[in-house]
């Protein structure tokens, strides 16, 4: 069975991005993959954090995994920090990657826009990305397009340490849907949905109220021709909004389109508050059963061991090929 790893930071709530675009596809690959799921904590310290609000969102997140179906009968789901070989990985391929290949990342370039100086965290955060898929010779990672670019350095970086020396990883590749692999922020179609946003009303987040969904997708930026019609370039609002009605229903675009022909957003728009409701409704109640039970703490206490004990296996073999250590 081929292996599939995956994680979402412990930022805030997972909103439908996230869903749509990554653990969509953790909970349909885990009945013919082995599948580790982790909630990334030490790539959420890369900027700011409360402790406490860190620990609850760590908890939240976790329920959300189960509450979207990942079921750990059949997935391994655990917490980053709680796997020491994330770090001590880490620092070996920080060792071989460069100051420009990092540089380069789109997302750091964003993250630290308007900031005297940024953390070397958030600067290397794409080497401890490639250090949690390394870790367990993955071979394909279910992640929303905006990851690509960590995806490809990540590939990289286990090509050139294959080639000098001897072959220590996996090289692994992206699994990206083509629907919903980049849903947009609700007030600004240009820029991806994000749980760190300033605006609530940019994203839905999965656990909204009925009344803070419907406020979110009626104040959604659109534009003043009034056509229900899928075009990116000229109408990203609302090419966005068709792209999540049709993700969630199972209609098609086209469907849509012509559902819609001559009738205006405000009718589209209501029509998507109810069908966002309606998929977030089962998630929510699952997350309520799940979030302060016991059983949560004990699967991540057990998803840790199984996670550990696949960790070791490879941070043996990188210290034999390095030759570090002397065990
Ligand atoms: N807007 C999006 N559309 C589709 N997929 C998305 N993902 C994130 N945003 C979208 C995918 O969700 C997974 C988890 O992401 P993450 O939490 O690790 O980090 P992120 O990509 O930085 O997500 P956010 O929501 O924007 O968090 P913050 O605001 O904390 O930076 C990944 O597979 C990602 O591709």
């Amino acid at each position: 069975m081929k292996r599939v790893f995956s994680g979402v930071q412990p930022t805030g709530n997972i909103h439908l991005g996230n869903y749509l675009g990554a653990l969509k596809q953790f909970v349909e690959l885990q009945d013919d993959h082995e599948c580790i799921y982790c909630i990334v904590d030490m790539h959420a310290i890369t900027v700011p954090q409360d402790p406490k609000e860190l620990r609850d969102h760590i908890l939240d997140v976790a329920a959300l995994y189960l509450a979207v179906g990942v079921d750990p009968k059949k997935s391994i789901v655990f917490v980053q920090s709680d796997v020491p070989g994330h770090a001590e990985l880490s620092w070996v391929l920080t060792c071989n990657s460069y100051t420009g290949e990092l540089s380069r990342m789109t997302q750091f370039k964003d993250k630290s826009k308007n900031k005297e100086s940024a953390p070397t965290g958030l600067f290397s955060y794409p080497v401890l990305m490639a250090a949690d898929i390394l870790l367990y010779d993955t071979d394909i990672v279910p992640v929303g397009n905006d990851q690509k670019q960590h995806i490809e350095l990540c590939r990289d970086i286990a090509i050139r340490i294959n080639n000098k020396y001897k072959k220590t990883f996996v090289v692994p590749d992206g699994r990206f849907l083509k629907e919903g692999a980049r849903i947009m922020a609700l007030d600004d179609p240009t820029k991806k949905m994000s749980k760190s946003a300033e605006n609530i009303h940019s994203r839905i987040s999965l656990l909204d109220e009925p009344s803070k969904i419907k406020k979110s997708i009626m104040k959604a930026t659109t534009d003043s021709d009034g056509v229900v019609r899928f075009d990116v370039e000229n109408k990203p609002g609302i090419s966005n909004l068709l792209n999540i009605y049709s993700v969630l229903s199972g209609m098609t675009v086209p469907e849509l389109e012509a559902k819609y022909e001559g009738k205006g957003y405000g009718d589209f728009k209501k029509d998507l508050v109810e069908v966002v409701v309606e998929a977030l409704a089962p998630i929510k109640e699952r997350y309520e059963q799940i979030r302060h039970s016991d059983e949560l703490i004990e699967i991540l206490k057990d998803g840790a061991v199984r996670a550990d004990a696949i960790a070791k296996q490879t941070m043996k073999r990188v210290k034999e090929n390095f030759g570090l250590g002397i065990e």
